[in-house]
């Protein structure tokens, strides 16, 4: 991601350090904060919201700068990384910390910001599932070709890809059976950036959006971003995305493709996270069916 929101020289007196004066006598430490994320989104709607407040990121640092004595900058320097991370939209971060009045025993030039520092860069890892779909026109070729542009969506990496799946249409008018299968792996970028990749790839497909739930040459769903074992996956509603997949958890035509790319996989269901082959066990899977062999990957 070529966009970028930066701090620069984030300004603090604060006593740090190994050597036991550092810890009560307040000395210089400059941050630079450079924050990778994709703002195309909040550069059209001029929203607060579609962003990263770089108020937010300042004030974090500070209140990190300012806890009680640490000896490393290092240590500071993750704990400012990771608080940036914490925003959806961050794809990655690097964090420079300078301690220019470092006592280092030996003399750094008086001009410029001089004496040691340290940088680190981090990125955002967050588990993704997306579910593919297509009823029209040459299935397996679309789902193939589905799966080589996801695999050249930089910041996206896919670890597995499931198994054809038949399925009877649900919902809908009447319309053809789909092939469906299920991709899982990492990705960093923020979830209305994927939405736009994967919105992408099914124009390229030739999809039309005429009638909800109607046939389509390729369908791409996000299911769910980030880990709910862990806490981290995201949840919201909005009128471009709902984060879980409101309906994953009944539709048979996910949760069998989803299982077969990875049996350890959970979904936040309600306040609940369940496993998805105990959700399969209760969905309805009349009309889904093993599909055709491919090798996607
Ligand atoms: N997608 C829908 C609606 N109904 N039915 C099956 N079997 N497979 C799908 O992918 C599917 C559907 C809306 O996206
Ligand atoms: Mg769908
Ligand atoms: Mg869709």
């Amino acid at each position: 991601m070529s966009d970028r929101i930066a701090l620069t020289r984030l300004a603090v007196t604060t006593p740090h350090g190994v050597l036991a004066h550092e810890k009560r006598e307040p000395q210089r430490f400059f941050v630079d904060i450079t924050i990778e994320c994709d703002v195309s989104r909040a550069g059209r709607s001029d929203d607060l919201d579609h962003t990263i407040s770089y108020a937010d990121v300042a004030q974090d640092a500070e209140r990190i700068l300012t806890q009680p004595p640490v000896d490393l900058i290092e240590h500071l320097a993750e704990q400012i990384a990771a608080s940036v991370l914490r925003h959806v939209a961050a794809e990655a971060v690097e964090v420079t910390v300078h301690k220019p009045d470092a006592p280092a025993g030996v003399d750094f030039a008086g001009f410029g910001l001089a004496g040691p520092s340290v940088s680190v860069r981090r990125e955002q890892h967050r588990p993704v599932v997306i579910a593919l779909g297509a009823n029209l026109g040459h299935r397996v070729r679309s789902l193939e070709a589905a799966v080589r542009a996801l695999r050249r969506v930089e910041g996206l990496d896919l670890f597995e890809v499931s198994g054809l799946f038949e399925t009877a249409p649900v919902g809908g008018p009447a319309q053809p059976d789909y092939l469906n299968a299920v991709a899982v792996g990492t990705t960093r970028l923020a979830p209305w950036t994927l939405l736009d990749r994967l919105h992408e790839i099914e124009a390229g497909r030739g999809r039309t959006r005429e009638i909800r739930w109607g046939a389509r040459t390729l369908d791409l769903d996000l299911i769910q971003l980030g880990d709910p074992a862990a806490g981290t996956d995201l949840r919201f509603a909005t009128e471009e995305l709902t984060l879980p997949h409101p309906r994953a958890a009944e539709r048979a035509f996910v949760l069998a493709p989803w299982l077969d790319a990875d049996p350890q996989a959970q979904l936040r269901v309600g306040r609940k996270v369940l496993p998805v082959a105990q959700l399969l066990r209760s969905a309805d899977t009349t009309g889904i069916h093993v599909g055709p062999e491919w090798r996607p990957l």
